[in-house]
Formats: structure tokens, C-alpha cells, sequence
């Protein structure tokens, strides 16, 4: 039943020919983009129950996977950056020779897709055709992964037709096999953009436009090329005059990216006339315009939104998105009227459900219904905040860019940086709690450079050298900014509320690009709000604990520039730029003193 190529690319024709050979498919097709084809797609994946249909009526569009209980997040651990050689992949990636790696991964693809369909998906990243969006084209025996990639980027026909006869596509190989934990490997070869990932069906480990090809693979064409590609959000941020501001937000996996892409503002803002426009909530490419600006865009097409805590409250316009055309993933199956549920829903526990392994689910059970790295596919068109410069080939330009991290102490709520190095300073030591979103233990505080730990595809320290570059290339440089929303009482509870709260320090970080310098005073880590320059007007916090949120521990710092001293030795072979050590010795001494 294989369909026609639709390409007469020959280096196309000849990937797809070549690793047909080496899987062994008993079909192959390829994706044109069609509602119909992907509409009889979705229906094999109900017979075969790799989809179940959800209520059509409350949610049309809507359908739950679950997946494999041994494959839930990315896997760190066995993913390789096979560059030539290992000095290239740094300190903070796992590697492997192309060679070993193609000769060990070949054995395992060997056959892998016998009595199975192979899909071909053409996919951009960014707007097809545009100056900046790149195609990739993956092969992938997972159904479940065609209907993803088709929210997550603009996957069809017309892809192949802008790359005509052109060579310069990313290949990636994927297949589910037998998705054996053991044999998992996720594998990237920057020399030859290509990308090998078996074993795993799940999220960043196998929609190979994500993590693997928009991070891994194009920070190495960045690089290359001379621009960024980011583990970052990006917004707007409206004032009652009209204007707007693009801000870019780089916060480690489930530390708020997509809660803040899609803001709603406090009552009080929106009255006001406050608005947040979302472009991205993941990932952003970035660029230096002939206007000396930096500006950004979102080479994804979709959200794939981690769903515990996600409610009307937290997070309005994902709730809104998610009403329709959306594919959930280890969710809650409320079963009375075929529907979803997640812990931190804001709605009532259902009384006769399946919980995320399809097991009957008990409300007071200890162990949670959703899987904490549950997630929603769904197009970012869906969600009522779209920016209208989504679908602007050129993207947006940036004012400030904020790091952060999951910090339940050191790290107060907000602070800036004196200048461009000190910011790349900032994020290059990001510590960050870990979270589900990774395999291994959760919970404990890492370096995760501008939150990109797991998706720097070369050598860290060539890619802090980068930053430090790219800052002498932009005329107009964004101003940089650390946020923590996550810092704890003694009780450990949360002091900041958080989520549409953050406007108010997105507002004091607006004024700042302003110049509107009496809002600010020095401190010994950078730039903070002065007396009245943040508004917590009506958030009931007393200055107590306004002070406990803002507060710079000498203590804690010291410590903190210890665990950057060990960091920092970690990626030292010679490639940590001395404007990074220079930052550190200045920081000490203002600690110090
Ligand atoms: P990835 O998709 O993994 O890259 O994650 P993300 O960075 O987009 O994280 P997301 O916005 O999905 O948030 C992850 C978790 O953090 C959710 O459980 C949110 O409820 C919680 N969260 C987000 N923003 C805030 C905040 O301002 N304060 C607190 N306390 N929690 C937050
Ligand atoms: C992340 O972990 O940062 C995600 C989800 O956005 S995944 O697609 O699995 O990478
Ligand atoms: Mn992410």
C-alpha cells in the first residue's frame, strides 16, 4: 500500500531508499500534510489502540496515548553527540565515534520496521520557504509520532517542494523497535546533520524536529552559520499604550516556559489594558537583523506542554488551546464521560478512571494518575494568545532575555544583569532543581547552562564563547535578566504566587529596557528593584517576606560561587572564555566585600 514518492530529490530519494533497505518496512508512506491522509492515520492508530478517541462532543479533535511505562521523558543518559572528535562534544554531553555509533545503532535498525509501515514526514522548522526555517525529514515507524510532528511543525508536501534539489536537509531516523530500554539510544551527528534515535516513542526522544534537531543539531548549524538556537520562550508583553515588547525567557525543562508564554495578566493589569502574546513556548532561533537588534523566531509549529498543573487558573489560554485538536499523552482517562484529568486540573478527581498506565485509578492513591511528564500536542494557533507575528517569517525583535531556574533558596526572585557579559555570566551558571522531565533523580540542584544542558550539541565552552560573540555582533543588545519563581519559606511553601503574577516582574524588566533607571539600585549580584519599583500592590505579601524573596545571603552566594567554581572546572580544558572568568573574580569580590 506504499504511496508514491513525492519528491525527485535524489539525495531524498536515496535516504529514504538506503534506510528502507536497512528496516525492511512492509510499506512505505509518505506524509503530504492532507487532513485526509492524516485523518486515516489516526484511524488505524484507534483500531490498533494507539489512540483512544476522547468525547467528540466536549472535545472534538481530542485523543489520549499512552505510552510505554518505561518510556516518559527524554533520556539524558543515553544521548550521544557523535562528532569526529570528543574534545568537540565537550565535558557536559555524553559521546560516541560516528562510526561506533552508526555501526552499533545499524545492527539494532536492522529490520526493526519488518511488518510495519514506514512514514516518511517532510517537515520545516519555521515558516516553509523562509529565509530561516530549515527541513528536516524523518523516518519513523510510530504513528503516534507522524500525528505529533504534524501539530509540532508544518510537516507535509510542500516542504520537499521548497527544498527542490537541494542537499542541505537533516535526516532522522527513528524507530520505535522493540523499545527495549536497554537498547535506547538517542544519536546526533552534526557533521552530517544527521540524527539516530531507537527505542523510544516518547516526546523529545523521538518527534526528532524538538529537542534533537531544533537544539542539538541546529546550535551546531548556529554556530556554524552565525546565530542561536535556544531553549527558549517567546513573548510579548503589551502596554495600556499599545506598544510591545518582545522578552525571550530560557528556563530549564518544566520550570514555567509555557505557563509563561502564555500569561494572562492579574485583573488589575488587564484592566489597565495589559495583553501577553505568545510566538513560542520552547525553543527560539535567534539572529542579529540589519538593525543591529537580535530578533527571534519559533521554528515550531505546536505546544508540547507538560499537563500536571496546567488549569484555568494557571495557565487560561493552554486550557483554551487544549479543547480541541489535541493529543494527550499519559493522562488521567476519566471514563464516566470519556475525558481527561491531571493532578492541579482545578477539577474534581474522577470517581471511575484509568490512571496514566490505563490501570483503574484511585483518587487516593499515593501515586499520581497523570505521569508528572504527561503532556499536550497541540497547534499553537489553538491557543487565544497567538502573537499575529507567529507566522512572521522574520520573527520579532528582543529587549530582554530572562534566565531561571527551580531555586528554593540563593536565588532571589529577580535581578539584572550590569551588561551583556555579566548576563551571559548569569546564565551560564543557571542551577536548577531536576524535574521529571528528564529520567533519574528529581530534585536535585545542576548547572543547567541557559538551560540547555541536555541540547548544547558541541563543547560548552565553545558555546559560552559563542554568546560572548554573538553580544559584540548586536548593536542593540537585549538587556538580561534572572528570575526565580520558585523560592521557599522555612515551611517550604512557594513565597511568590507565581504564574500571571510574573507580569509584575516582566513590568519592572520593561521599564528597565526603557531607561527608566530610578525603578533600579545595585546589588552585589546585579541590578534589583528598588523600594516601590516592583508592584506587589494586593498580592498581601508583607515586607518581611518581600524581603526574604529579594534577599542576596552573602552565605548562600559563597556557597553558590563555590558550586560555579566546580562547574567552571568541569568545562575548563581551555575553553571557558575569560570574560566568564572575569565575571566570576568580580562577583567574588563584590560577595566578599
Ligand atoms: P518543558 O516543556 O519541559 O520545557 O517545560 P516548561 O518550561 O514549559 O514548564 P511548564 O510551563 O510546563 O511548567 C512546569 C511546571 O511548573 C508546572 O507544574 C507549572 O504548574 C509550574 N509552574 C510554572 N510557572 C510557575 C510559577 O510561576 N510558579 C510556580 N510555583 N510554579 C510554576
Ligand atoms: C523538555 O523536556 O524540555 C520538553 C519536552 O520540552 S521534550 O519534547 O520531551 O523535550
Ligand atoms: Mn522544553
Amino acid at each position: 500500500m506504499s504511496n508514491k514518492p513525492l519528491t525527485k530529490n535524489k539525495q531524498v530519494l536515496k535516504f529514504v531508499d538506503e534506510s528502507a533497505k536497512l528496516l525492511n518496512p512492509s510499506e512505505i508512506i509518505w506524509i503530504d500534510g492532507s487532513k485526509e491522509q492524516l485523518n486515516t492515520i489516526r484511524n488505524k492508530c484507534l483500531k490498533t489502540g494507539e489512540l483512544i478517541e476522547l468525547n467528540q462532543e466536549i472535545m472534538p479533535g481530542c485523543y489520549l496515548h499512552r505510552s510505554a511505562v518505561n518510556d516518559v521523558a527524554r533520556v539524558e543518559d543515553r544521548t550521544f553527540i557523535c562528532s569526529e572528535k570528543k574534545e568537540d562534544a565537550g565535558p557536559l554531553n555524553n559521546w560516541m565515534a560516528p562510526n561506533e555509533a552508526k555501526n552499533k545503532l545499524s545492527i539494532l535498525f536492522n529490520d526493526s520496521m519488518k511488518g510495519r509501515t514506514m512514514y516518511v514526514i517532510p517537515f520545516s522548522m519555521g515558516i516553509v520557504g523562509s529565509e530561516f526555517a530549515k527541513v528536516g525529514i524523518e523516518i519513523t515507524d510510530s504513528a503516534y509520532v507522524v500525528l505529533n510532528m504534524a501539530i509540532m511543525t508544518r510537516a507535509g508536501k510542500e516542504c520537499l517542494d521548497v527544498l527542490g534539489d537541494s542537499n542541505d536537509f537533516v535526516r532522522g531516523l527513528h524507530s520505535t523497535c522493540t523499545l527495549n530500554a536497554e537498547d535506547r539510544y538517542i544519536c546526533h551527528f552534526p557533521k552530517t546533520n544527521e540524527i539516530w534515535s531507537i527505542n523510544s516513542g516518547y516526546g523529545g526522544n523521538a518527534l526528532l524536529g524538538k529537542k534533537c534537531f531544533a537544539l542539538r543539531i541546529a546550535s551546531n548549524q548556529a554556530r556554524n552559520e552565525g546565530w542561536m538556537a535556544e531553549h527558549m520562550v517567546i513573548m510579548g508583553v503589551e502596554k495600556p499604550n499599545g506598544e510591545i515588547k518582545y522578552f525571550l525567557a530560557a528556563f530549564p525543562s518544566q520550570c514555567g516556559k509555557t505557563n509563561i508564554a502564555m500569561l494572562v495578566p492579574p485583573e488589575k493589569y488587564l484592566k489597565k489594558g495589559y495583553k501577553v502574546w505568545c510566538v513560542g513556548d520552547d525553543i527560539a532561533w535567534l539572529r542579529v537583523g540589519d538593525d543591529g537588534r537580535l530578533w527571534a523566531m519559533n521554528p515550531e509549529n505546536g505546544f508540547f506542554g507538560v499537563a500536571p498543573g496546567t488549569s484555568e487558573k494557571t495557565n487560561f489560554n493552554a486550557m483554551k488551546a487544549i479543547e480541541h485538536d489535541t493529543i494527550f499523552t499519559n493522562v488521567v482517562h476519566d471514563l464516566d464521560n470519556n475525558t481527561v484529568w491531571w493532578e492541579g486540573m482545578g477539577k474534581e478527581c474522577p470517581k471511575n478512571a484509568l490512571n496514566w498506565k490505563g490501570e483503574k485509578f484511585d483518587c487516593n492513591s499515593k501515586e499520581t494518575g497523570a505521569h508528572a511528564n504527561s503532556r499536550f500536542t497541540t497547534s499553537c494557533k489553538n491557543s487565544p494568545a497567538i502573537s499575529i507575528e507567529f507566522d512572521n517569517p522574520k520573527g520579532v525583535p528582543i529587549d530582554a532575555i530572562i534566565f531561571g531556574g527551580r531555586r528554593n533558596d540563593t536565588v532571589p526572585l529577580v535581578y539584572g544583569a550590569f551588561d551583556w557579559d555579566h548576563g551571559v555570566f548569569i546564565g551560564s551558571t543557571i542551577g536548577s532543581s531536576t524535574t521529571a522531565a528528564q529520567s533519574g533523580v528529581v530534585g536535585v540542584t545542576r548547572r543547567d547552562p541557559m538551560a540547555m544542558l541536555p541540547f548544547i550539541g558541541y563543547n560548552v565552552g565553545d558555546y559560552f564563547k559563542h554568546w560572548i560573540d554573538m553580544g559584540k555582533k548586536i548593536k542593540h543588545q537585549p538587556k538580561i535578566f534572572c528570575v526565580n519563581w520558585f523560592r521557599t519559606d522555612e515551611h517550604g511553601k512557594f513565597m511568590w504566587p507565581g504564574f500571571g503574577e510574573n507580569l509584575r516582574v516582566l513590568d519592572w524588566m520593561y521599564d528597565v529596557c526603557e531607561g527608566k533607571d530610578g525603578n533600579v539600585k545595585k546589588s552585589e549580584i546585579g541590578l534589583m528593584p528598588n523600594e516601590g519599583g516592583l508592584d506587589i500592590e494586593g498580592l498581601g505579601l508583607n515586607g518581611d517576606l518581600m524581603n526574604k524573596l529579594m534577599n542576596v545571603d552573602k552565605k548562600e552566594w559563597a556557597k553558590e560561587i563555590e558550586e560555579i567554581k566546580a562547574f567552571y572546572t568541569k568545562i575548563n580544558d581551555g575553553k571557558l572564555p575569560n570574560e566568564l572568568k572575569v565575571q566570576l573574580d568580580r562577583l567574588e569580590m563584590r560577595i566578599k566585600n
